[in-house]
């Protein structure tokens, strides 16, 4: 009799885990967002599921990725930021280009690819410089094939235009995003060339990010805890059964 109260119990404990995949929430947008940490601070891993960094950059530039205050943010004071400047010095900028030598662009990988993510790319040129910038972003699947690209129009100083790339599949396992294009500068009678560099802000990704409702509270968790979970449940299901 104890032997069939346990092995019931196993199959209730069973029948609520398979409830909570059941009603999972719609997945939920995922912000990484650099107004969430202070000026300064190191944004590499400051969020679930991502990891962050600079590729490229002068000599001397760290790879890290900053919050830093830019008055062109798009949402609230703080862009993402990093250590290269227009004169190599390691100063934090928030200037994003594609020109591998001088210009860091911003990597941000998945810890599990996604299906949608976005960032608002924002015109950054001094006012009055009769130039105007492009945003890019490249996504690449977990073999590093490019997959999907979004160019902006032109950017007016201040202006943001939202990035986003949405693939059928969660197949997005990381982005590169930062300016393109080649900006003219009139200096005298001369067109000098200058690479276009942006700034980055607001980011949000969505796709395998899956959320369980506690108390009416969502809580978004990467699969790999789910993955931890049902590891854990099948595990308490089988003990439990071993005893009956
Ligand atoms: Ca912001
Ligand atoms: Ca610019």
């Amino acid at each position: 009799m104890a032997n069939t109260k346990v092995n019931i119990l196993a199959w209730v404990l069973a029948g609520f885990f398979l409830l909570s995949f059941s009603s999972l929430a719609e997945a939920a947008p995922v912000y990484v967002e650099p107004d969430a940490n202070v000026d300064g601070a190191i944004l590499n891993n400051a969020y679930v599921g991502v990891t962050l960094s600079a590729l490229g950059g002068y000599v001397g530039a760290d790879n890290n990725v900053y919050s830093r205050f830019s008055s062109m943010a798009s949402t609230g004071t703080q862009v993402f930021g990093n250590s290269w400047d227009s004169e190599g010095a390691g100063d934090f900028t928030t200037r994003w280009g594609f020109a591998d030598f001088f210009q860091s662009h911003l990597k941000v990988e998945f810890d599990s690819p996604v299906s949608s993510v976005s960032i608002d790319a924002i015109g950054n040129d001094p006012l009055g410089a009769e130039s105007v910038d492009l945003g890019l972003l490249k996504a690449y699947n977990a073999a590093d094939e490019l997959i999907a690209t979004y160019e902006t129009a032109e950017l007016a100083t201040g202006i943001a235009e939202t990035m986003t790339i949405t693939r059928p599949t969660a197949e997005i396992a990381y982005i590169l995003a930062a300016g393109t294009g080649v900006n003219f500068i009139e200096i005298g009678s001369n067109l000098i060339p200058t690479y276009a560099t942006i700034d980055l802000d607001n980011m949000v990704y969505d796709g395998m990010m899956l959320d369980i409702e506690l108390q009416g509270i969502v809580i978004p968790l990467p699969p790999a805890v789910w993955l931890g979970f049902a590891l854990l449940a099948s595990g308490i299901f089988w003990q439990l059964r071993r005893r009956a």
